[in-house]
């Protein structure tokens, strides 16, 4: 659903997406000020994330691709043949090539993806790399309820959730997506969950807070995001990029401080924000073997094997119903 509505600051007429609108009012009038990170993403936050993982501090992305590297081979011999391939938010697919093509026996690939674009791009790369491989574009949100093809009914699954993107969500949240994929692919199913793990928190912190400052652009671009798209006033200049390490909840949080005291208009609404008051944009959990093995339990999911790669660690879990 879209709105069209009079956008005052820009004293033009903009299209709102109801959704995002509805998300910033609720998150800004709230007594802690929050939005969901999956705001981040669109052209601008996806190009700077991809410039995050660039940087010398932001070691989880480069960790997991050479640690699925190194590990594909072991991964793709406990995979039965013929089996499908489901990968939740799927993107560009590039970690899924380090599987497939370890695993020629795999048949079909499935990525769910909620961005049209990218998830024909991939699909038709995939198609044309992998000749051999059925290729079975979802279209959706996977947090949502979803179905898989009828074509991969009688079929081995082997989830594939890479990226620590598990970490974006609380607890609850992650066990609830776990139960769903538990639901979603059966009981002739495996997981594989790729996860960042707890450590110091100067590296912690380091991978968050970039020397260069890309992740405090990434973290504005919701700021730039709200003033484009529902006719917002933030100045940027007006807040500082935050990242601390919670130890209550083992997770990295990403804020947004005002500088001072200062009304803000955005998705036609007011707000104050107080000096030194943070708009809190991203939590980014942290595992132990032992706490990643607990949730996946609370979901009905079992750690098979695990491999957790040389400082700074990253895992991957394989997990079985
Ligand atoms: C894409 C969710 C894995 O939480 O580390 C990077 C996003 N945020 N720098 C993460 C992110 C700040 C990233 N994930």
């Amino acid at each position: 659903l879209r709105l069209a509505r009079d956008a005052r600051a820009h004293n033009a007429t903009i299209e709102m997406d109801a959704e995002f609108a509805g998300d910033v009012v609720a998150g800004l009038s709230a007594k802690k000020k929050n939005l969901s990170p999956k705001y981040f993403y669109d052209a601008t936050g996806s190009e700077l994330f991809e410039e995050i993982c660039l940087t010398p501090e932001y070691y989880p992305t480069r960790t997991e691709t050479a640690l699925l590297q190194h590990i594909a081979a072991e991964i793709a011999a406990d995979l039965p043949a013929g089996a499908v391939l489901v990968e939740f938010g799927s993107g560009a697919s590039d970690k899924t090539r380090l599987i497939l093509d370890a695993a020629p026996h795999i048949a079909s690939y499935v990525p769910i993806d909620i961005s049209k674009d990218a998830l024909e791009k991939a699909a038709a790369k995939l198609a044309q790399l992998y000749p051999a491989l059925q290729v079975l574009p979802l279209l959706g949100d996977f947090t949502a309820t979803l179905a898989l093809p009828a074509a991969t009914q009688t079929q081995a699954k082997v989830g594939f959730f890479p990226g620590s993107t598990i970490g974006n969500f609380t607890p609850e949240q992650a066990v609830q997506f776990l139960r769903a994929a538990r639901q979603l692919m059966g009981d002739k199913a495996s997981l594989l969950v790729g996860a960042d793990v707890v450590k110091d928190e100067a590296t912690l912190v380091a991978a968050y807070d970039d020397a260069a400052g890309v992740t405090a652009r990434f973290n504005k671009n919701m700021l730039v995001r709200i003033n484009r798209e529902l006719g917002g006033n933030f100045d940027l200049d007006m807040f500082d990029h935050k990242a601390i390490w919670n130890n209550e909840h083992q997770r990295m949080e990403m804020h947004l401080v005002s500088k001072a005291d200062q009304l803000v208009n955005a998705a036609g609404h007011t707000f104050a924000f107080m000096a030194g008051e943070t708009f809190h944009t991203e939590n980014s959990h942290k595992f132990t073997p032992e706490s990643f093995a607990r949730l996946a339990a609370q979901a009905g999911w079992s750690v098979r094997k695990q491999w957790i790669s040389e400082v700074p660690q990253f895992a991957v879990f394989s997990l079985v119903p």
